[in-house]
């Protein structure tokens, strides 16, 4: 029997098991009845248990002899190791928090000005392709008089399908716009298309007929991540745990599972193995929804524990302050918190998250926010563009949340499409923008747990801690509570700790 697997048939009686005592429990051949017996025995007991240590199971008279090595005495009540991750200074740097910054007012000209810095620094990326160097102008073709194969650097900004099941982009750059069309019988070309979303900017090669009034594409090209990229890793055993939507304060806030976690973070549950894990746990990323706020859906307040936003941030800061002090923790807002909706996020501020700002190891930063954890890159948005990918593009479900951040990187953008249900605020600087690819790519919002690897890039979605909400039943949403990804940073290996 898998560890984890004994582990939760204790948690279902609440009873949690020492590492030395699982290992002991394991060499039972019939491990069933001795977990019943055991579970039975703690029930008799006068005290109850919380802890099943080694000295426990040994009063039972169930396991096999001790070996000398694992002479109880010397493992049980010891005092509490240092453990690993405390022997190492913490190694973070933060790039472009736009919580420094200051932010334009949304005029004509920001979103201009907005949109330029989008074409500009997407086909600066795009045209490091080797295939894309010697990409013309719009302006050119709609003038020349050459016929034959041409490419260009575009923003899509309209998609429509002929009747004939033809595909037209509409596709625009600095010098004018050109209608390009993707032929109903290029099947392969036109499942790519699939992937279009308006306002992305993306090579195209492609033919010009009779006129110059119209590309017919053979090829698209998305800025994508380089496909030799090699994926930092940290010198130092250095780990990081990513959670995000806690929702602390609704009623479906799993607070038991979510004191799993910050018990096994402390090193007090899980096998051997999973609390050696937990020693080297230098960093935490919390990645928004920190609370469930208030009055951020309509009839919310039936869902709510706690009605009043300023105690759903005390309440948060609480659970944030048994983690243990020497892991550093991240925290970055989302939907539901109390900042500014449109993206950029800046940091939730003093005035709501006050305790927070009072503990050191607490970095309070905008959303995105791009760091650098002992030498990994880390980008982490919140992740509520996944709304919008999910429900422009075919394929995508909420149920594989990385397929659809997996588009996302190869466009090398956080919020591809404007003016659908993301709010974003036209900055003259793109924010949402991935100039650099970094080594782990996390979201959360969407509440389901996902990883996959693309190109030397982890992407991760970091789940939630609520139950699933009324409002989720209705659209048929199914979250994964309770799992916690957490990443080896120096070996680059995920691990998913279920707490539940
Ligand atoms: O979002 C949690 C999940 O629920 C996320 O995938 C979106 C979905 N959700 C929540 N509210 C809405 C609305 N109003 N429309 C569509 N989808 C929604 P969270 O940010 O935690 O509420
Ligand atoms: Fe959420
Ligand atoms: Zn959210």
């Amino acid at each position: 029997m898998e560890d984890l697997e004994i582990l939760s048939k204790f948690l279902k009686s609440n009873i949690n098991v020492h590492p030395l005592a699982l290992q002991e429990l394991k060499k039972n051949e019939n491990i069933d009845a001795v977990i019943d017996r055991i579970i039975s025995e703690t029930q008799k007991a006068e005290k109850k248990p919380e802890v099943i240590t080694l000295d426990f199971i040994e009063s039972l008279h169930l396991t096999a002899e001790p070996t000398a090595v694992q002479a109880p005495q010397v493992f049980v009540e010891r005092p509490r190791k240092r453990f690993l991750a405390e022997e190492y200074e913490a190694e973070i740097k933060f790039k472009n928090d736009i919580t420094k910054k200051s932010f334009s007012n949304g005029n004509i000209q920001g979103f201009v000005e907005y949109f330029n810095d989008r074409y500009e620094r997407l086909a600066k990326i795009l045209r490091g392709r080797n295939r894309l160097r010697d990409a013309a102008t719009i302006e050119w073709i709609r003038n020349t008089s050459f016929r034959g194969s041409v490419k260009i650097i575009g923003m899509v900004s309209e998609i429509r399908k002929s009747q004939k099941g033809h595909v037209i982009l509409e596709v625009e750059d600095p010098t004018g716009a050109i209608p390009v069309l993707i032929l109903n019988s290029n099947r392969e070309l036109l499942e790519i298309s699939r992937e279009i979303v308006k306002d992305e900017v993306v090579g195209i090669e492609g033919n010009l007929g009779k006129s110059s009034d119209i590309v017919i594409a053979s090829e698209i090209f998305f800025p994508d991540v380089p496909n030799n990229r090699e994926q930092n890793k940290s010198e130092a055993p250095m780990v990081l745990a990513i959670i995000s939507d806690t929702h602390v304060g609704s009623t479906k806030f799993l607070e038991n599972e979510f004191l799993k976690f910050l018990k096994w973070l402390n090193g007090e549950i899980g096998s051997a193995k999973q609390v050696q894990l937990a020693e080297r746990v230098k960093y935490l990323i919390v990645g928004g929804d920190l609370v469930d706020g208030v009055g951020i859906y309509p009839e919310q307040e039936g869902e709510l524990l706690i009605k009043d936003i300023h105690v759903q941030y005390e309440k948060f800061a609480e659970f944030l302050s048994m983690v243990p002090g020497h892991i550093e923790i991240i925290v970055l807002p989302g939907n539901h918190d109390a900042v500014r909706q449109a993206e950029p996020q800046p940091a939730i501020s003093e005035e709501f998250a006050g305790r927070l700002y009072n503990d050191a190891r607490v970095h309070m930063v905008g959303n995105p926010c791009y760091a650098t954890l002992h030498g990994v890159d880390v980008l982490s948005y919140h992740g509520r563009s996944l709304d919008d990918v999910i429900s422009n593009m075919p394929g995508m479900s909420y149920s594989q949340p990385d397929k659809a951040m997996l588009t996302l990187i190869k466009k090398r953008h956080l919020t591809p499409i404007y003016g659908d249900k993301v709010p974003l605020a036209p900055e003259v600087y793109d924010y949402m923008l991935i100039d650099e690819v970094p080594d782990i790519f996390h979201f959360g919002h969407v509440h389901t747990v996902g990883v996959t690897n693309y190109r030397g890039v982890t992407l991760i979605n970091s789940g939630t801690f609520q139950q699933q909400t009324s409002f989720q039943r209705k659209l048929n949403m199914l979250p994964t509570p309770a799992i916690v990804p957490v990443v080896d940073l120096q070996k680059q290996t995920t691990t998913k700790m279920i707490f539940r």
